[in-house]
């Protein structure tokens, strides 16, 4: 009886060393360098004051920053391609798609949807409204075009004004829907 609480007593030395280890002195820094990520907020207003676009189309974030957008009038939406197809969704299943409950008669609806950038790839999207041809009509989006190459904005309006119908894309994904944290300061002139 008196050697197990010997080594009860011992093994619970041993494990409070281990779990406070002696202090050892700092020398230099050991920890990896790593990036200070902005966490800037870029709003964006779908279908500001009744019209196709999002407002503003075009948006420059670094990685870490939010991009948000605020829903207006009319029920849109806004999903993920690339250049090359735009009013269709990624080929792969992937990329975002905020899907259809933002709907709102007038004023804004109050949750808003957002994503974080995690990389400096351009990133297309469009609003897949069908009913109006949303897309065609020219309701695109691009974060972070690469201004130095052919692939613009301006030239995916066009492919999309040819592709006939939108495809809505089957699955809600990719972003965070919530409640948003301030006010529009002039809903007609976005934010
Ligand atoms: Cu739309």
């Amino acid at each position: 009886m008196l050697s197990f609480n010997v080594f009860t007593i011992l093994a619970a030395a041993v494990a409070c060393v281990a779990a406070f280890p002696a202090g050892t002195p700092t020398v230099g820094n050991s920890l990896g360098t790593r990036t200070f990520l902005t966490g800037t907020t870029h709003t964006i207003v779908v279908g500001r004051a009744n019209s196709l676009i999002f407002d503003p189309e075009n948006v420059v974030a670094e990685i870490g920053d939010t991009i948000e957008w605020h829903f207006q009038a009319k029920n849109h939406s806004l999903a993920q391609s690339d250049f090359a197809h735009p009013c269709q969704p990624l080929a792969d299943g992937t990329g975002f798609f905020a899907g259809f409950n933002f709907v709102t008669e007038e004023g804004q609806n109050p949750n808003v949807y957002q994503i974080t950038i995690i990389d400096n790839k351009p990133i297309w999207y469009y609003c897949p409204q069908t009913n109006g041809n949303h897309c065609q009509k020219g309701m695109l989006g691009a974060i972070n075009q690469d201004f130095s190459s052919e692939n613009v904005l301006s030239k995916q309006k066009v492919i999309a004004a040819g592709t006939g119908v939108s495809i809505v894309p089957p699955v809600i994904q990719g972003g965070r829907v919530g409640g948003f944290q301030r006010a529009n300061p002039n809903p007609l002139s976005g934010f």
